[in-house]
């Protein structure tokens, strides 16, 4: 969780194993675009910097945070894949929308966790406004990406 004595970009570099022999699968939503391509960004950086080759990063895209289940699911039944990282932001309206999302998609990203064979690393950002997600995508609170690409790391190697 970001906070302000923790920034999602913060993490000590010698923990991260080596990437190099890794391949990784991307799932981003198209939804709040200037969010998630900064969040894509962060996660592609940090896995590069750890080793991981352009080669063997592949991303797709989704037309919002609820089909990243899907998309997360059908990489699931490749595995070539090491790690799967779901990258979104969901920004909360005047209607219960918001939490039907948020609930869907942390739910089946829980259970795709507990059934599949791949490691899946949940990078939705669920935020009140847009001030947060900014915030959390490469501004003061860091970059989810970044955090995530870590995860991924440490979870292919589990
Ligand atoms: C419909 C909707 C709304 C209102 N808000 C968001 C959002 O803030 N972030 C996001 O990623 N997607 C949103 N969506 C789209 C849904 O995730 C989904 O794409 C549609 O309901 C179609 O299934």
């Amino acid at each position: 969780m970001a906070t302000a004595l923790h920034n999602l970009s913060n993490y000590d570099p010698n923990k991260v194993p080596d990437a190099s022999n890794m391949c990784f699968g991307i799932v981003v939503s198209e939804w709040n675009p200037e969010i998630t391509r900064a969040l894509l960004d962060g996660a592609v950086g940090t896995l590069e910097k750890h080793g991981a080759l352009p080669e063997n990063i592949h991303i797709k895209t989704v037309p919002g945070s609820f089909e990243l289940v899907y998309g997360a699911h059908q990489m699931t039944l490749n595995d070539g894949y090491d790690a799967i990282i779901i990258l979104g932001s969901v920004i909360r309206g005047e209607t219960p929308h918001f939490d039907y999302i948020c609930q869907g998609v942390t739910q089946g990203i829980a259970q795709l966790n507990a059934t599949s064979q791949i490691p899946v690393i949940y990078g939705l950002l669920t935020t009140n406004d847009l001030r947060q997600a900014q915030d959390r995508a490469g501004g003061r609170l860091g970059n989810k990406g970044n955090e995530c690409a870590v995860v991924a790391i440490k979870m292919a190697k589990f």
